[in-house]
């Protein structure tokens, strides 16, 4: 059993948006089989174009964590994370092939767009360490407790979407995402009031461009 923190205080205050951005009708629609197959062409094109952007931020979380962090296995696990997005873009390749989605045609939507924004404005030396790291946990874990819920027992997930599921569902993610909440975690114990609070805004907006993303990426199919 983890100690509770501030994140998890955070979590409780917003539960709505959290549960908005993690059992998404995008997901329901998944774990119930009723999902329709365009639209998770249209996610998996937008996604793929999303990670392109978010492997740059997390190399700069990465420099972050090597040249910020006190603790030398902050930096292990971001590598860990990057690692894993190389494996994800090969990944989002071969889905894109099976599915027949060609991504040098797709174009970013709206919310893919603000999303990618947000995370640029969050490369800045201006952002704290652990709002950063805050930031990162909550892009990650959304897509953790998302899929993972597709996986659970007495579900129907479509066979052909559970290698999806399994990418940010598995055990391995689960625990790489709480060793980055630890992180956040610690940075957080000893911030300042303004990084709090700046650190709290930057959950929530995480999860609002969540929604808003997987919303976007549904509809237009
Ligand atoms: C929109 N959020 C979005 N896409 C992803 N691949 C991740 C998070 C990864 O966790």
């Amino acid at each position: 059993p983890e100690k509770r923190g501030v994140i998890d205080t955070w979590l409780d205050k917003h539960h709505s948006l959290y549960t908005a951005a993690t059992r998404h009708d995008f997901v329901i629609s998944i774990l119930d089989g009723s999902v329709d197959l365009s639209s998770f062409k249209t996610w998996l094109g937008q996604d793929y174009l999303f990670v392109r952007e978010f492997a740059p931020f997390v190399a700069n979380v990465l420099i972050r964590a090597g040249k910020e962090s006190g603790e030398t296995s902050d930096m292990e696990v971001v590598l860990g994370g990057l690692a894993s997005l190389n494996d994800e873009i090969e990944w989002f390749k071969s889905e894109g092939s099976k599915w027949g989605v060609d991504f040098s045609t797709v174009v970013a939507q709206k919310a893919n767009k603000e999303y990618r924004r947000f995370l640029e404005g969050l490369m800045s030396s201006e952002v704290e360490y652990g709002v950063v790291m805050t930031a990162f946990w909550a892009i990650e874990a959304v897509y953790q407790e998302s899929f993972a819920h597709c996986l659970e027992n007495g579900n129907k997930t479509p066979g052909e979407l559970t290698g999806a599921c399994n990418r940010w569902g598995n055990d391995g993610f689960r625990q790489y995402c709480s060793s980055v909440k630890n992180i956040a975690e610690r940075c957080l114990e000893n911030a300042s009031g303004e990084a709090l609070v700046e650190a709290e805004d930057v959950l929530v907006r995480v999860l609002e461009h969540e929604v808003a993303f997987i919303s976007e990426a549904r509809e237009e199919a």
